[in-house]
This record gives structure tokens, C-alpha cells and sequence, in this order.
């Protein structure tokens, strides 16, 4: 849980609000974070879909509690990443 707590800052800090992920900070989140996720999943449109899904309150942004239903969402898409990405 700590790690995703840094994952997070790290990329909703960037800019705007400290505590929220802008359109921009996901996409890069999820680009470096999850590159090999969205190769596979082969769909230009991933990082929009996946920001209108997890965007619950219609602020243009995700906050903490959204993101994590995505890591949610994604671990159960993706159980062997995550399970990789943790041992790093
Ligand atoms: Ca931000
Ligand atoms: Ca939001």
C-alpha cells in the first residue's frame, strides 16, 4: 500500500493539485508505470477510458480513492504485473 501511495505523489505532484492525478499526470503514470499493460491491451483509447471510468466525481481529475480502483480494477486484469511489479 505505501508503494502505491508513492507511485501516485510522484506523478500528482507534477502539477495542479498535489493530491490529484490532471488527464496529463495519469497518462504519464500510466506510461511508465504500466507501459507494457497498454501495449497489450493494443487500444489508443486505453488511458481516456480508463480516465472517464475512474473519474467518479466528475472533476477532471483522480484523486487517491479513484486510483485506487484502477490498481484495483487492473490487478485483477493483470494479477502476474502487479505481482511483478511489487518485487521491485
Ligand atoms: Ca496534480
Ligand atoms: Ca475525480
Amino acid at each position: 500500500m505505501e508503494s502505491l501511495i508513492r507511485v501516485f505523489h510522484t506523478y500528482s505532484c507534477k502539477e495542479g493539485d498535489m493530491y490529484k492525478l490532471s488527464n496529463a499526470e495519469l497518462k504519464s503514470l500510466l506510461q511508465e508505470q504500466l507501459g507494457d499493460f497498454l501495449a497489450a491491451s493494443n487500444d489508443p483509447m486505453c488511458v481516456e477510458k480508463i480516465m472517464n471510468d475512474l473519474d467518479e466525481n466528475h472533476d477532471g481529475e483522480v484523486d487517491f480513492k479513484e486510483f485506487v480502483l484502477l490498481v484495483a480494477t487492473l490487478t485483477v486484469a493483470c494479477n502476474d504485473f502487479f505481482e511483478g511489479y511489487s518485487q521491485n
